[in-house]
């Protein structure tokens, strides 16, 4: 298996600062482990400027909303903008998201709501969102919960990785060394989440460690490639296959450790009903993407490397 990165189109040297978000190499792993501070990240000038599109999913987020989106807000990303998919929640978390949009679209447009008129799963509340925001041209694309479990500090530190990277893919990974989780988790909570990521990992025979992770950056270029319309997934086996599919087809990835924490306020989505769904889809997605996948892997076979984790060739 090639272990080099081919350098990207425009990908140059990183100067002194952007080397500091060189993840670091781990060459057993197919991902590598990025290791980044939590503190807040300078990122050059010309990264700060990059088009990039949060994509938050709302289901009774209404506690959590306005202060999820000043923080989005604040990071230091001109060009941040955000696509909220709320599925006409009870709490009137749609409402507030319309007001939100009116205050911050004064001076340009910031944040789209897209309003679905029924509670129609995560899933496909990501590909609506994910849709618009390449609809609207975004480089850089982040999909996070609405529930601070995915502290938006991160997304300044993932995109100065997939910057000095040229990744396609950066996965805010609970279970790469140095990604923690909240201490309130129980211990048969984090059993669960183990076991899940173990059984998909086994069945789908891949390295990813973090298979159900919900805070990812992604490419333009690697969501066109994916072709939304072949998702069906919806639960969270929705963050399984988008994470099979990167890395079957090829896609270069980094899992970067993040601290985990429990949802501030509110009470999970997610049912019992939805993590067992788990079990007996990620067959259905094998089979589902059996054709495509073994025409990419013959095809990128001896064409483009799998593993991602040392600096590219160029710049060494
Ligand atoms: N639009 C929409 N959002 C959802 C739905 N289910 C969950 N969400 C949102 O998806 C994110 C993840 O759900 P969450 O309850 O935090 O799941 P957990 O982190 O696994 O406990 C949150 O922002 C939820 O509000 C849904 O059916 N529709
Ligand atoms: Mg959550």
């Amino acid at each position: 298996m090639a272990e080099s990165v081919s350098p990207r189109k425009g990908f140059s040297a990183p100067t002194d600062l952007e080397a500091e978000h060189m993840p670091s190499a781990r060459p057993e792993n197919v991902v590598s482990r990025a290791t980044v501070g939590r503190d807040s990240v300078h990122l050059p000038a010309e990264w700060q400027g990059a088009s990039l599109t949060v994509v938050v999913p709302t289901y009774n987020e209404v506690s959590n909303l306005a202060e999820l989106v000043a923080a989005l807000f604040a990071l230091p990303l001109p060009n941040l903008r955000l696509v909220i998919v709320d599925d006409n929640s009870p709490d009137g978390t749609g409402i507030l998201a319309n007001e939100l949009a009116q205050r911050y679209n004064q001076s340009h447009p910031r944040i789209t709501v897209i309003h679905r008129p029924n509670k129609d799963g995560l899933g496909t509340a990501y590909v609506a969102g994910i849709r618009r925001a390449l609809a609207d041209g975004a480089d850089f694309i982040v999909q996070m919960d609405a529930d601070f479990s995915h502290n938006p500090a991160y997304i300044a530190q993932m995109l100065g990785v997939m910057h000095s990277t040229g990744m396609d893919v950066i996965i805010g990974s609970r279970y790469v060394s140095g990604g923690t989780l909240d201490k309130m988790w129980s211990w048969w909570r984090y059993l669960l989440s183990w076991w899940a990521n173990f059984y998909c990992r086994s069945i789908l025979k891949i390295r990813v460690r973090d298979m159900t992770a919900g805070f990812k950056l992604w490419q333009r270029s690697a969501l066109q490639e994916i072709e939304l319309d072949t998702i069906r997934s919806n639960g969270y086996i929705f963050q399984v296959e988008m994470a099979y599919l990167s890395e079957k087809l090829g896609f270069h990835i980094i899992e970067l450790p993040i601290h985990f924490e429990d949802r501030r306020i509110g009470q999970s989505k997610m049912d019992v009903l939805v993590k067992l769904e788990s079990i007996w889809r990620v067959w259905e997605l094998l089979w589902r993407h059996r054709k495509r996948v073994s025409e990419k892997s013959a095809s990128v076979a001896n064409r483009r490397p799998r593993m991602s984790n040392r600096r590219p060739a160029a710049n060494r």
